[in-house]
């Protein structure tokens, strides 16, 4: 049967094994009449299921799983949208568009759903679109295009400006103005929601009556709208702790009544992220577990050599959540040499984590192309699309990122073929994050290579007064001919969305961040870039986040071993002036 996916090469579709329970929806042309918009009609008694069900619209791009999850979490049943009539027979509709906005437009408007959406909204139905399901409403969107949009709303949806010294994506959590009474937003008061995306909608005098809120990123940008039952966000609520719950609540049971007066926050702008980091790996045993290494070594110092075991990882994820974790990251820090769709227990792993965890989950580790002992091949994009579907917000490419970047150096030629072009392409550039693993190599003088150098703080072992960062790949295994400033540069523009800068010198000694290094990338790229591997206290967070263009930084070990508590890391930055989600 034909696929009524314009672009149906995006939209990957597993069978077989990989086939997951919340595979995304396949529309076929032959169970969908196109219909004109004069014969739609929306049915005021909505036989959509009872007040305990949602209906979702997950047109089958992108990593829903966890506006399932929130909605799961908050005891409701979802419907799934399989045609335009069940958008019509909604009772409460959430669109959680994700993926790209061109992309989006094309299956809503061959299937009919565009038709049906409009419909919908313009009956004012209750209806809550969020991120991409906010820029549908506006008159036409930049990305990919222009490309039109619903035009329920004056306005075109355009990229954020880099040039103004914002970094794009905008990735993190920020702080709406609320602008009108909005009913979902009630019990936002003054705290932090997780906003990723590089495109947004501006506000003017001829969309002023839609919004309820705005947010500040260089300049004002539409974070919410309201209109009667129909609202929008550009934040994920689903991914904003609390809070974000609060706004889902508010929307799926109007009725329910909050006992407790909402915590007060004093949110004022984006914050720096502190992200907690677990490595996992099978142990000697089987098992997987979190373990850490010292400079990239995970086995004990002992006879037997066994692999460090901190704890196991469903466990420690979620009690970081509970602790204020504003991310979680999982590496398979031996998905190098296995095959992560054949490592089932670690997608369990990202299942069970995000059914309660609603701050962003990213995974990383064997992200490439792989043929199995059978012959069967798999696309990087078909691991990654495996890894959202179990959970993951963004997935993070480690050493196939390496391999594109010095290909594309060499060629100066974007083949698009790469895992990180293929998977920005279809899931967005925000949720492709590249996990750098650079080792220092010590140099008299900044031109004894052709790499980037920096001069050192700290002078190296024989008084080097230089060093430039070494790239590696499998896991620190192997170092290759490019520099970490080299890569950095190289991957933004092949689409990555962030920057995961670890230091193999630094990790697991608690001496602190390479803030030579982190300086260096920060100060090369305009997107995002998480400081990671050295934290031993909370003064070494204020001094990369004074020091360094860092958007977030990372911390395992302290954090396993339970030495230093998230939430001291958090007072303490608050102490200094660095804006924090508390
Ligand atoms: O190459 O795409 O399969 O991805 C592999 C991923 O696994 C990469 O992101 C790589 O960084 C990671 N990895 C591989 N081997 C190891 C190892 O430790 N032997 N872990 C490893 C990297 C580094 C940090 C660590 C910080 C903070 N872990 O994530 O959490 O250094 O630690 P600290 O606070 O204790 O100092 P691919």
């Amino acid at each position: 049967m034909e696929s009524a996916t314009l672009n149906s090469s995006q939209f990957t579709t597993l069978s077989g094994p990989l086939r997951s329970r919340n595979q995304p929806l396949r529309l076929h042309r032959s169970s969908i009449s196109f219909r004109s918009s004069n014969k739609l009609s929306v049915r005021a008694s909505a036989v959509g299921g009872n007040d305990s069900t949602v209906t979702l619209l997950d047109y089958g791009a992108g990593n829903v799983q966890s506006i399932r999850n929130a909605i799961r979490y908050l005891g409701l049943d979802i419907k799934d949208v399989q045609t335009p009539e069940d958008i019509l027979n909604a009772k409460r509709l959430i669109f959680p568009g994700v993926g790209a906005f061109g992309a989006m437009m094309d299956v809503l408007n061959n299937n009919g759903m565009a038709e049906a959406l409009r419909a919908y909204i313009e009956n004012d139905r209750p209806f809550l679109g969020i991120c991409l399901g906010l820029h549908l409403l506006f008159e036409s969107s930049e990305e990919n295009g222009p490309v039109k949009g619903l035009g329920l709303i004056p306005g075109v949806v355009g990229r954020f400006d880099s040039s103004n010294g914002c970094r794009v994506p905008h990735i993190g959590w920020n702080v709406l103005q609320v602008k009108k009474d909005s009913i979902i937003l009630d019990e936002v008061a003054n705290r932090h929601v997780y906003f990723v995306h590089s495109y947004r909608a501006v506000p003017s005098e001829e969309n002023e009556e839609w919004i309820s809120s705005t947010c500040n990123y260089g300049n004002g940008f539409i974070s919410s709208i309201r209109r009667g039952n129909v609202h929008a966000v550009q934040f994920h609520p689903e991914k904003s702790g609390d809070v974000g719950l609060s706004i889902l609540r508010k929307f799926l049971l109007p009725n329910s009544s909050v006992t407790k007066k909402p915590f007060e926050g004093k949110a004022k702008k984006l914050a720096k992220r502190v992200i907690a980091c677990l490595d996992v790996r099978t142990n000697d045993n089987g098992d997987l577990v979190v373990t850490k290494g010292d400079q990239y070594d995970v086995r004990e110092q002992t006879k037997e050599n066994e692999v460090r075991n901190l704890g196991k990882p469903v466990e420690l994820a979620g009690q970081y959540y509970s602790d204020g974790a504003d991310e979680v990251s999982f590496l398979n820090i031996t998905g190098f040499r296995d095959f992560p769709l054949g490592d089932l227990p670690m997608l369990q792993i990202l299942r069970c984590t995000s059914e309660n965890v609603f701050v962003p989950l990213t995974v990383g580790g064997g992200i490439r192309d792989f043929t199995d002992a059978n012959g069967r091949y798999y696309s990087s994009l078909e691991v990654a699309s495996e890894y959202f579907r179990s959970g993951a917000d963004k997935i993070s490419i480690g050493s196939d990122a390496v391999y594109a970047a010095e290909e594309y150096l060499k060629t100066g030629v974007k083949t698009g073929k790469s895992s990180l072009e293929q998977i920005s392409r279809v899931y967005g550039n925000q949720a492709v994050v590249v996990s750098i693993d650079p080792r220092r190599q010590y140099l008299t003088s900044p031109y004894e290579v052709g790499f980037k150098s920096v001069k050192l703080r700290n002078l190296g072992p024989n008084g080097e007064e230089y060093a430039w960062y070494q790239c590696t790949v499998n896991g620190g295994r192997e170092g290759r001919p490019i520099g970490a400033y080299e890569l950095a540069k190289a991957v933004e523009e092949l689409g990555a969305g962030e920057i995961l800068l670890n230091c193999i010198d630094c990790d697991g000694q608690g001496n602190g961040f390479d803030i030579d290094l982190i300086k260096l990338i920060s100060d090369a790229v305009s997107i995002p870039v998480i400081a990671s591997s050295g934290a031993g206290k909370p003064e070494h967070f204020s001094e990369v986040f004074s020091e360094t263009n860092a958007s977030a930084a990372v911390a395992a070990g302290i954090f396993h071993r339970k030495e230093v508590p998230i939430q001291s890391v958090k007072d303490h930055l608050l102490k200094k002036d660095i804006e924090v989600r508390m």
